[in-house]
């Protein structure tokens, strides 16, 4: 991992608390009061919760937990704790006015400063290398794109602009990439900032297997929907088959047929599908039928990690496809600059050495695998942040999307959710096993 000495992991705090407050309040000024507080579907928070919940889990982390401070609000803590209120619950909860929660997190953020200015980095788990700051820097970005994707589900007319991605000319490399069998380092115990269930790093065996070289692009997903695929048991587990029938499922969330194309609408604004960009919004059990039909099948979560980590000349994991370097704009499309994922071959230099694209950013890649602990895990600093989600009811996305920031993604980095979300910006890749 990257050794990096105290004074310059504070300053890394510093920028990662800053730049998600920038977002955070880009996200929620862009639209108005009664924009903040309604409930733009069932399956979000109002954003004014996710403002004050922001809020509330750095005064609890921060203030409280590092600093040894006493409660600022001692009264609002059960509204903003998830566990307490599922989302559709949340409009009717007694919740800060956006003024109000502007100023709370507001008010926090100036005491965690001043916290994070005295902070000794060695000393305690929770503030070695300054992870308390780091784990709170990547929940603030965590919501943020959780935000975002509540602004997907918005109606009304576009509130967010951002430059598309540079258009690159159509990929025509190889399809998929062979990678060697063996053993490989997964997980890591090293990155500072990494979060419980990335930890700890062990050795797994990978049998040898082929990947696909970009993430499957809208133009091949028509082509599974053109060729009957949702009509197809055959292709769809029994559990699959079952949800697409009841939700009447005939293609991604947001995508509406106009005749012979396609059309979605994007943060407000419709438009034709475009063929070369990485499908989006589909669930596990859509990207999981594809898959059969074209005749493989999703990469397990070892797979996706060693195609994105393994360096076959140093016999090593890295912590990106590209190296251990941080990830600029030209290894990924990371960060919300852009508000869609590159097209499909973008990226050449953020390649794995084996010449794997758009690992990370872009669009989260749905895999095969359970969300299960590592051997050795240990939860920290609360159960509920993964532990209480281990099980065969999550699957695992790996990768992150274009509405990632770099704090909150890494070559190790687990994303989870149920197999029928698709609000989320979900994708995937396809893969095969190398016959003996
Ligand atoms: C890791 C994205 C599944 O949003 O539920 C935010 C992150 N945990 N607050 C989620 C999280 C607590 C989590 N995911
Ligand atoms: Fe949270």
């Amino acid at each position: 991992g990257p050794a990096l000495d105290s004074e310059a992991l504070r300053e890394r705090a510093v920028a990662s608390l800053i730049t998600a407050r920038d977002r955070t309040t880009l996200l929620t000024s862009c639209v108005d009061g009664p924009e903040l507080t309604a409930q733009h579907s069932p399956l979000m928070s109002p954003l004014v919760w996710d403002l004050a919940h922001i809020g509330n889990q750095e005064e609890q982390w921060l203030l409280r937990a590092v600093a040894g401070h006493e409660a600022i609000r001692p009264d609002i803590d059960t509204l903003y704790d998830a566990f307490e209120h599922p989302r559709a619950e949340r409009p009717g909860l007694p919740l800060l006015s956006p003024q109000e929660a502007r100023r709370y997190a507001a008010d926090v953020r100036g005491r965690a400063l001043d916290v994070l200015e005295g902070a000794a980095f060695h000393g305690t788990r929770l503030t070695e290398a300054g992870f308390a700051f780091g784990m709170i820097a990547q929940h603030e970005q965590q919501h943020d794109e959780t935000m975002l994707v509540t602004h997907q589900l918005r109606e009304g007319p576009r509130a967010l602009s951002a430059p598309d991605p540079e258009p690159v000319p159509l990929f025509t490399g190889p399809s998929e990439v062979l990678v060697p069998g063996g053993p490989f380092t997964m997980g890591t115990s090293d990155e500072p900032w990494a979060l419980d269930n990335e930890r700890p790093a062990h050795r797994r065996e990978v049998p040898p297997f082929r990947i696909d070289t970009t993430p499957v692009s809208n133009a091949a997903y028509q082509a599974f929907i053109e060729d009957g695929g949702y009509d197809e048991p055959r292709w769809w587990t029994a559990e699959g088959w079952a949800h697409v029938r009841r939700g009447s499922l005939t293609a991604p969330l947001f995508w509406r047929r106009d005749g012979r194309q396609w059309l979605r609408r994007r943060f407000g604004v419709t438009e034709v599908v475009p063929p070369d960009e990485p499908v989006l919004h589909v669930c596990w059990y859509e990207a999981d039928a594809y898959a059969r039909w074209a005749g493989r099948r999703l990469p397990t979560e070892a797979e996706w990690e060693k195609a994105a980590r393994y360096d076959p000349v140093g016999d090593r994991s890295m912590r990106y496809p590209w190296g251990d370097a941080d990830p600029g704009p030209e290894h990924a499309n990371l960060g919300q600059r852009h508000l869609r994922p590159a097209p499909a071959g973008s990226h050449p230099a953020g390649g794995s050495p084996l010449g794997v694209r758009q690992l990370i950013g872009d669009v989260w890649e749905w895999t095969a695998s359970d969300f299960l602990p590592y051997p050795g895990f240990r939860a920290f600093p609360y159960k509920e942040y993964s532990e209480v989600f281990f099980g065969p009811e999550h699957k695992v996305l790996r990768g992150g999307s274009f509405a990632v920031d770099p704090v909150a993604c890494r070559g190790t980095f687990r994303n989870w959710d149920l197999p029928v979300r698709r609000q989320i910006f979900s994708g995937f890749r396809t893969a095969r096993s190398e016959e003996a």
